[in-house]
């Protein structure tokens, strides 16, 4: 299939000042689109509720089978009748994909399999996403915005933030905003709160099991609630389900998180191009060095939006139980980034 280039690319996810968009359509690619998370994901991005009153063009990267499958889900797509959305490619070449894009989502990864190393992993990983890096720099807008979500997601956006020839690394981000609102989710339903009322949840770290959920600064309504949530309930119950959420749901539910991840997915990347006035995410990107977070690795931190980019929110104290947890989930992005770079990936 052939793809429309887009009327003015540069442009995109630029606001006029009064929130209107200044481009009537946005190239959106998506890796993995056959698969679980890409068959929520896609019907969200089509309705309009991450790029506005923008047409939306799709472009469905897969490998294998899953080509064919994509190709269903195209189908699917457009026996939708979304009045957003604009053409749908379904391919399996990474320039075609990429080309133009001004959001990206790295879905699609190799799962780990039985008996296999974490180190076999991550090089396997890095066969699908120091490629995938390189084409975006090569071929996508400049002013691209790239979601991994694939796992292990940071050290993954770490290697495509390596591979990304003259695409800032802030532009490069990993997906942490499904525990962050799973976060959310928990303290709302302790304190009996709607989750709108919640801001300044952080998650620090990795997307993994020593990732770090922190209610320090966490605010009800504008007012700290720290004091109202006991420790013990914070350390044996909050951080550990936070953190293993993903084996909870398997386990219940015998597959994946799918939707809620699709639905961070496009919370992370609507917030991205819209803004938010003043609230805090977490949003995985490669440290500058903040908190002391070695540069280079992509690390979760607390971010707010400035300008249309990510920031890192400043100046905040860490307390001894704060700092324990922080250096335990970096310890282990740093033992993957330097498993990477010792293979030659970063
Ligand atoms: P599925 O197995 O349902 O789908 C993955 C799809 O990716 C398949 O269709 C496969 O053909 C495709 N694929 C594999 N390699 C590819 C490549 N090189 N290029 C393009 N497509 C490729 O997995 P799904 O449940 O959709 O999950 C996708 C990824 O998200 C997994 O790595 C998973 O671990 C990760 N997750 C990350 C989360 C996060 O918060 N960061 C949460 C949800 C999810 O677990």
């Amino acid at each position: 299939m052939t793809i429309q280039e887009p009327t003015s690319a540069n442009l995109a996810g630029q606001t006029q000042g009064n929130g209107e968009p200044h481009n009537a359509e946005v190239n959106v690619a998506i890796t993995g689109a056959a698969g679980q998370i890409g068959y929520s994901l896609l019907w969200r991005l089509a309705t309009g509720e991450v790029f506005g009153e923008r047409r939306v063009n799709l472009r469905l990267i897969e490998v294998g089978e899953g080509v064919k499958a994509a190709q269903g889900v195209a189908m699917e797509l457009l026996d939708s009748a979304f009045p957003l959305l604009g053409q749908i490619t379904v391919t399996e070449d990474l320039h075609e994909g990429f080309r133009d894009a001004h959001a990206v989502f790295l879905v699609g990864a190799k799962p780990r399999q039985k008996g296999e190393e974490r180190s076999d992993l991550l090089a396997a990983n890095g066969g699908i996403f120091g490629p995938q890096g390189k084409a975006i720099g090569e071929v996508a807008s400049p002013d691209v915005r790239v979601l991994v979500v694939g796992n292990p997601a940071n050290t993954n956006a770490a290697i495509v933030a390596a591979h990304a020839e003259g695409i800032a690394p802030r532009q490069i981000t990993a997906m942490t905003r499904l525990d962050h609102n799973r976060a959310l989710g928990q303290v709302a339903e302790k304190l009996g709160g709607g989750v709108a009322e919640l801001d300044r949840m952080i998650v620090w770290g990795n997307h993994s099991a020593s990732q770090f959920p922190d209610v320090t600064e966490l605010t009800l309504k504008g007012k700290p609630v720290a004091d109202q949530l006991d420790q013990a309930w914070l350390t044996e119950e909050f951080i550990p389900r936070v953190a293993k959420r993903g084996a909870e749901i398997i386990e219940v539910r015998g597959r994946s998180s799918a939707a809620s991840a699709a639905s961070s997915a496009v919370d992370h990347m609507r917030d991205w191009f819209n803004g938010i006035e003043g609230e805090w995410v977490s949003v995985a990107l490669p440290s500058d060095g903040s908190y002391g977070v070695p540069e280079g690795i992509v690390c979760s931190f607390p971010c707010r939006l400035v300008d249309g980019q990510w920031e890192i929110v400043q100046g905040l104290s860490i307390n001894e139980f704060q700092r324990e947890r922080i250096e335990k989930t970096v310890a282990e992005l740093q033992e993957e980034f330097q498993t990477v770079k010792d293979q030659g990936l970063v």
